[in-house]
């Protein structure tokens, strides 16, 4: 066992997956729950998809449930999520479901990955390509350098359609608000977790020719409330994104 072969086996097939991936149907930024859901469905039903993912782990705010008491909640519309992933859950009452985080992060990751989805972790998306008032792509960076704020140019990934699933910050359509392609980004609202459950499925959708938002990121452009670890509605944004997106590719 030669060292140099190791390297070999792991820059080779590393290299050959990012070369496939330069042209995609989907870009989705952002492994949370409302991104991993999306590309599931989307990649299930035949799209070519990619999920590009800043930190070094994948699955954003779901490990550490609520406070790192590492349970989820979620209600009754979205229960045939966690029966379409397999997902363990228990009553609790009025319509409410409790999931263990760790089972919910790491059963979509290992869903997603295995119905084709390819994720990028430790990559950020620093910009997006704009073509004639049409989102056409996105631009990265590894994380490292982003952190270190070296002066080192980045490469580009070509998309049909890009998903900001970015959660609170919304970071990517944050790049067409400082370039004044996006009127004011107001930010999520304070807590309600009814009525911010049901908003982040309403605002998920198309905000810019070729962009869509999901989960919490979708709450940050609306102005709609936060929820706190209730999930389903990331779910369902998810999955409506994907629907739709599905629909436009045809
Ligand atoms: O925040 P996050 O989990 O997004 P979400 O799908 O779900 C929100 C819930 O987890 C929870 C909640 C609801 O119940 O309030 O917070 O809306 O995951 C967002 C992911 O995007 C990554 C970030 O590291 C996280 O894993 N991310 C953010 N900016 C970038 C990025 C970027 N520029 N490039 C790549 N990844």
């Amino acid at each position: 066992m030669k060292e140099v072969e190791i390297s070999r086996a792991i820059v080779e097939a590393y290299f050959n997956d990012l070369l496939e991936n330069l042209s995609l149907d989907v870009a989705i930024v952002g492994a949370g729950p409302s991104g991993m859901v999306a590309g599931y469905y989307m990649t299930k039903n035949g799209a070519k998809v990619a999920i590009f993912e800043k930190k070094l782990s994948i699955g954003g705010g779901i490990w550490g449930g609520a406070m790192g008491f590492n349970r989820i909640v979620v209600q009754e519309e979205a229960k045939e999520i966690l029966d379409e992933f397999g997902i363990n859950y228990r009553p609790f009452k009025n319509g409410l479901y409790v999931a263990d985080a760790i089972e919910t992060a790491t059963t979509i990751a290992s869903k997603a990955v295995k119905a084709g989805v390819k994720f990028f972790n430790m990559i950020e998306v620093e910009d997006l390509i704009v073509k004639e008032n049409r989102v056409a792509g996105i631009v990265i960076n590894w994380t490292p350098v982003m952190m270190t704020g070296l002066h080192v140019d980045p490469l580009t990934i070509e998309a049909k359609f890009v998903v900001d699933s970015t959660g609170h910050g919304a970071q990517i359509s944050q790049h067409l608000l400082k370039r004044g392609l996006m009127e004011g980004i107001p930010g999520e609202g304070p807590m309600w977790a009814e009525k911010g459950e049901e908003l982040t499925v309403e605002h998920t959708g198309e905000v810019f020719p070729g962009l869509y938002v999901t989960g919490m990121a979708a709450n940050a452009l609306a102005g709609a409330p936060r929820m706190g670890p209730i999930f389903g509605g990331m779910f369902l944004s998810g999955r409506k994104a994907a629907l739709e997106i599905l629909q436009k590719l045809g």
